[in-house]
């Protein structure tokens, strides 16, 4: 019986022994894949990368001396050496540059005359972080955002290369008669390829930016539909080099002497009153009426949308 005991016992230490071993070697397995990984892990992802050849290149420090410890750290701290990151790209020239880093932001500075930038960020501690950076021209016109998520490893230098931003974009008017130009204009790298998009009607019209960054193209509305359109644009510099595109702007085509109407006021006699109403009655649920005019919003059709419109300028 006490054999039998004695052999339990024995059995049962054994099996804790094999236990404690296997726990053992099991987290060492996941400690070395983590530290693999972690070394390992250097990636862009996120949206806006879709577009950009962004690269990232990560490199120690080397001879860099530790930092100090910070004031009053009691003995047993563990001093986590900050990672450093560097982002660098085109953007236009003098461009004012914002960098976020998680939402927040992280420094701001100017870009170079030739368009270029440069910009290092210092003491970040390690772990994955997601940098955002947008441009503002000299009109004040801002950039897309781009965005990338990226890890720092302590000690480490990330480089972020490649980033390419968004032209900025501006036009006018933005009520124009079919036939009529429509301005499009903003800033991009110096001498690269512009390319405008056009939508609904998907159509490419192509220019480039000078020396200063500035760009612009007079779009003739002639070949588009009375209809609202959408504008973009991205830039292209070198061999295959392409910003994403910049924001979007919308504008509306208009059929020719429609900009001459005065909303609701249907006679122009100044007031918006049952004269108004009795011509747009006249006009009713008719599509293209021969009195432009009354299809007041200009979608085609004069409608219940319209007669919202006259009773919200109604005058009496
Ligand atoms: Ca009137
Ligand atoms: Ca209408």
């Amino acid at each position: 019986m006490e054999k039998t005991r004695n052999r339990h016992e024995t059995d049962t230490k054994q099996n804790t022994k094999r236990n404690a071993r296997f726990v053992v070697l099991f987290f060492g397995i996941i400690f070395a894949l983590t530290f693999f990984l972690a070394v390992n892990l250097n990636y862009c992802q996120g949206d806006s990368t879709v577009d950009i050849s962004t690269t990232a290149t990560v490199r120690e420090f080397g001879e860099e001396p530790e930092p100090p410890p910070s004031g009053g750290g009691s003995g047993g701290t563990i001093i986590v050496s900050p990672g450093k990151v560097i982002l660098k790209g085109r953007a236009y020239p003098n461009a004012f540059l914002t960098i976020l880093k998680n939402g927040k932001v992280a420094a701001t500075f100017f870009a170079e005359k030739s368009g270029l930038f440069e910009k290092e960020l210092t003491g970040l501690s390690g772990g994955v972080c997601t940098f955002g950076i947008f441009a503002e021209d000299s009109d004040a016109r801002k950039s897309v955002t781009l965005s990338f998520t990226v890890s720092v490893l302590a000690k480490m230098t990330t480089t972020i290369s490649g980033i390419f931003i968004s032209p900025t974009i501006a036009l006018t008017p933005t009520h124009v008669e079919k036939g009529n130009i429509v301005d499009i204009l903003g800033q991009a790298f110096p001498e690269s390829q512009v390319n405008i998009f056009i939508s609904s009607k998907e159509t490419v019209k192509t220019t480039g930016a000078s020396e200063n960054g500035k760009w612009s193209y007079k779009l003739n509305t002639g070949f588009l539909e009375e209809a609202e359109h959408k504008a973009r644009a991205k830039a292209l510099f070198g061999e295959g080099e392409q910003s994403p595109f910049s924001q979007t702007l919308s504008f509306l085509v208009v059929s020719p002497g429609a900009l001459v109407c005065q909303g609701a006021d249907l006679n122009f006699d100044g007031s918006v009153n049952i004269i108004d109403f009795s011509i747009l009655l006249y006009f009713w649920e008719q599509a293209r009426p021969s009195n432009k005019c009354a299809d007041i919003n200009f979608d085609g059709n004069v409608s219940i949308i319209d007669f919202s419109i006259m009773m919200y300028q109604w005058t009496g």
